[in-house]
C-alpha cells in the first residue's frame, strides 16, 4: 500500500483535528447511526487515555466512538475516494453514515478503505469511526480482559508500556485514478561506482509503466520503461549512517500521451550485509549506538506529534546515537521517513511483544502455563503476528533507514513450542524481504543453554538488565555474569550479538556517592559497566539503552509514575548519564 500524497494524479486532505468522542458505555446500540450525543471532543492524532480526566475514560476496555462529518470534494467524480488511517489502536470498525465501509485489527499499521460508492464526490457524510483496544490470547501484542467483582472490565498486558489507545496518528481522505499505481518496490544494490536499482511496480490495469530516478536536487539520473526493471545510478551517493542520501523513483503509468496515474517513491542506495560477527552496512562494520524508545509523551499518549519527533532526533543527534529500535511496535511513518532523511539507522519491530507466560512467573522464567499451547497462544496468535509482519514489511521496505526487522521483543524462547511458533514467521519474513537480516529481543531467561530459536536469525539481540533486576546494586558481581552471559550466547551461535536493552530506572535528582539504585549516578555507573563488557567481545555489533526517555505504563509497585529507565526525563531534560552516553559515542562514531 502506497503510503497516500498530493501528486499530479492524486489528491489528499488531512483529516485530523478535533472529532466527538463516546465510550461504548456511554451510547446506545448503533451509535454511527445519528451525529453522537456526547459534550466530548478527542484530539487527532492522539491516544484518548489521558485527553480527559474521567477515570472511566481512561480505564476503558472495549470499544470507543471518534465522529465527524467530512465533505468529499466536488472534483474528484470519476477518481477513486479513499480514508486512509494510519493507525488505529488495536482495532477499527469505520461507518460512512449508517453504512459499516471497513474494518481493520491490528494497532500499529495503517489501512485504507475505498468509499467511492458510499461518499460520492460533492457528498457530505458522517464518518464514524469505532475503535477497539482490547488485547486477548490471539492478538498482537496479547492481553487478557478479565472483569472485577462488581463487573467492570480490565486489560491485562504483559508488557509494562501503557495500553494507550485511539486515534494516535493521522486520518487522511483522499483519492487516486481508477487506473492507478498500486505499489512500488525498490531493492539497490552497489557495483563499483554506480548505484543498482531494482524496482517492480504493481497496477491496477495494464497500462504502459515509465520510471525515472530523480536526484536530490531533482535531475534525471536514470530511466526506463515496464513495470520491473534495473536502472543503473552512475556516480551514485549512497544512502549512509549519518550521512543521509535520498533519490525519487518517479513512476507514471501511460497510455501514449496520456498520463493516467503518477507517484513518487522516495529511495536510497545503500546495501546491508551480515558477514560472519559483523553488520555491514555500504560494505563497512556498523556498530549501533543508540536506544529502545516508545512514542510515549505525556497528554498525547502514542498520539504522533512532529515537534517531538524533531526534538528526539536533535537529542539523538546531540548525545551521538546513530540508531534505535522502535521498541516495542512499528512507529507513525513520519518516523522513519525523518530517519530516512538524516541518516539513522533503525531497527524496525514488530508489535509482538510479551508472547511469553513467564515473564508473570517469577523467576524462572516459565510460567502458569506453557506459552505456547492451544489454550494460550496457539496458530490464531501465529496467524494474526503473520499478518502483522505483511501489513509492517509492505509499509516499511522501501526505508533505507530500515536495516534489520526484528519480529517480536522477549517471546518465551526458552520454552517448547517456540520453534514451531517462529520457524514459518521467520520463514515468511525472509520471504517478503530477502535484503534485511532477521532478529528478536532475547528475555533473561533465555540463556544461552536454554534458546530454542536464535539459529534462525542472523543477529543476535539481548536484553539484559544484571545490576538492576539481579544484582541490584552490586556492578561488581553483575559485570562478571553478564560477561559469562554474552559470551555464550556469542560462543553457541557464532553469529553477531548487540545489547538490544540494557538500564537502570533513575529519578532524576536522587545523588548517592554509592552504588545506589535509582539515583543518577547508579545509571551512569550501570551504563559504564556495561560497556566494559561490550568491549570485551569482539563480536558486539552495538548497544542500545533502555530507554531514550522514561514513559507512562500500568500501574505496579516497580514503576513511579511509569519506567524511569530514560536517559531523558519524559519532558526530555537530560539525566546525568546522557553526558556520559554522550562522551562515549560521539568518540565511538559508528565504529568499534
Ligand atoms: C524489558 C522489556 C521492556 C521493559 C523493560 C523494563 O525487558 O523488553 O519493555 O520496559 O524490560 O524496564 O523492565
Amino acid at each position: 500500500m502506497l503510503k497516500p500524497r498530493s501528486t499530479p494524479t492524486r489528491d489528499l486532505i488531512n483529516l485530523d483535528g478535533l472529532w466527538l468522542f463516546a465510550t461504548d458505555s456511554s451510547v446506545g446500540g448503533s451509535p454511527w447511526t445519528a451525529m453522537l450525543e456526547t459534550q466530548l471532543e478527542a484530539a487527532v492524532p492522539a491516544s484518548y487515555n489521558d485527553l480527559f480526566t474521567d477515570p472511566a475514560i481512561r480505564n476503558h476496555v472495549g470499544w470507543v466512538f471518534y465522529q465527524r462529518r467530512v465533505r468529499i470534494p466536488r472534483g474528484w467524480s470519476g477518481e477513486r475516494v479513499l480514508l486512509r488511517f494510519d493507525a488505529a489502536t488495536h482495532a477499527a470498525r469505520v461507518y460512512v453514515d449508517d453504512v459499516l465501509v471497513g474494518s481493520h485489527v491490528g494497532g500499529y499499521t495503517p489501512f485504507e478503505i475505498d468509499i467511492t460508492d458510499a461518499a460520492p464526490a460533492g457528498s457530505e457524510v458522517r464518518l464514524t469511526v469505532a475503535v477497539d483496544n482490547q488485547l486477548t490470547n490471539v492478538t498482537i501484542p496479547p492481553g487478557t480482559v478479565t472483569e472485577t467483582h462488581d463487573g467492570r472490565r480490565q486489560q491485562q498486558y504483559l508488557h509494562d508500556f501503557y495500553n494507550y489507545a485511539g486515534l494516535a496518528r493521522s486520518v487522511w481522505l483522499h483519492s487516486t485514478p481508477t487506473t492507478r499505481i498500486e505499489d512500488i518496490t525498490v531493492i539497490t544494490d552497489v557495483s563499483g561506482g554506480d548505484g543498482i536499482v531494482r524496482y517492480d511496480v504493481e497496477t491496477s490495469a495494464s497500462a504502459d509503466v515509465r520510471v525515472r530516478v530523480l536526484d536530490a536536487h531533482g535531475a534525471v539520473v536514470a530511466e526506463g520503461a515496464g513495470a520491473t526493471g534495473e536502472l543503473s545510478i552512475p556516480g551514485v551517493t549512497l544512502w549512509q549512517p549519518g550521512a543521509a542520501y535520498l533519490y525519487d523513483l518517479e513512476v507514471e503509468l501511460v497510455d501514449g500521451d496520456t498520463v493516467f496515474d503518477s507517484y513518487a517513491q522516495a529511495f536510497g542506495v545503500r546495501t546491508v550485509e551480515v558477514r560472519g560477527t559483523e553488520l555491514l552496512i555500504n560494505g563497512e562494520p556498523f556498530y549501533f549506538t543508540g536506544f529502545g524508545k516508545h512514542e510515549d509523551t505525556a497528554v498525547r499518549g502514542k498520539g504522533h506529534d512532529d515537534a517531538y519527533l524533531v526534538h528526539d532526533f536533535q537529542l539523538l543527534e546531540w548525545i551521538g546515537a546513530n540508531s534505535f529500535r522502535t521498541s516495542h511496535y512499528p512507529y507513525a511513518e513520519e518516523v522513519l521517513e525523518f530517519a530516512d532523511r538524516h541518516g539513522i539507522v533503525v531497527v524496525d519491530e514488530t508489535a509482538a511483544v510479551g508472547l511469553n507466560l513467564g515473564v508473570q512467573g517469577g523467576l524462572t522464567g516459565v510460567g502458569p502455563k506453557p506459552t505456547f499451547s492451544p489454550e494460550t497462544f496457539n496458530d490464531e496468535t501465529r496467524s494474526a503476528h503473520e499478518q502483522h509482519i505483511r501489513e509492517l514489511i509492505a509499509r516499511d521496505k522501501n526505508h533505507p533507514s530500515v536495516v534489520m526487522w526484528s519480529i517480536a521483543n522477549e517471546p518465551a524462547s526458552n520454552e517448547d513450542g517456540a520453534r514451531e511458533y517462529f520457524a514459518p514467521l521467520v520463514e515468511l519474513a525472509r520471504e517478503l524481504d530477502p535484503t534485511r537480516p532477521l532478529t528478536y529481543a532475547a528475555v533473561m531467561f533465555a540463556t544461552p543453554q536454554n534458546d530454542q530459536i536464535a539459529d534462525l536469525f542472523d543477529i543476535l539481540s539481548i536484553n539484559r538488565y544484571w545490576g538492576w533486576y539481579v544484582f541490584t546494586g552490586d556492578l561488581e558481581t553483575a559485570e562478571h555474569y553478564l560477561e559469562q552471559d554474552l559470551r555464550g550466547w556469542a560462543q553457541r551461535f557464532g553469529k553477531p550479538i548487540m545489547m538490544s536493552e540494557y538500564g537502570a530506572d533513575t529519578m532524576p535528582g536522587q545523588h548517592s556517592v554509592w552504588d545506589m539504585p535509582w539515583s543518577e549516578e547508579y545509571q551512569r555507573d550501570y551504563l559504564a559497566m556495561n560497556h566494559r563488557v561490550f568491549d570485551r567481545i569482539p563480536e558486539f555489533i552495538g548497544e542500545h539503552v533502555w530507554n531514550f526517555a522514561d514513559f507512562q505504563t500500568s500501574a505496579g509497585i516497580h514503576r513511579v509514575d511509569g519506567n524511569r529507565k530514560g536517559v531523558f526525563t519524559r519532558d526530555r531534560k537530560p539525566k546525568t548519564a546522557a553526558f556520559s552516553l554522550r562522551e562515549r559515542w560521539s568518540s565511538l562514531d559508528g565504529r568499534k
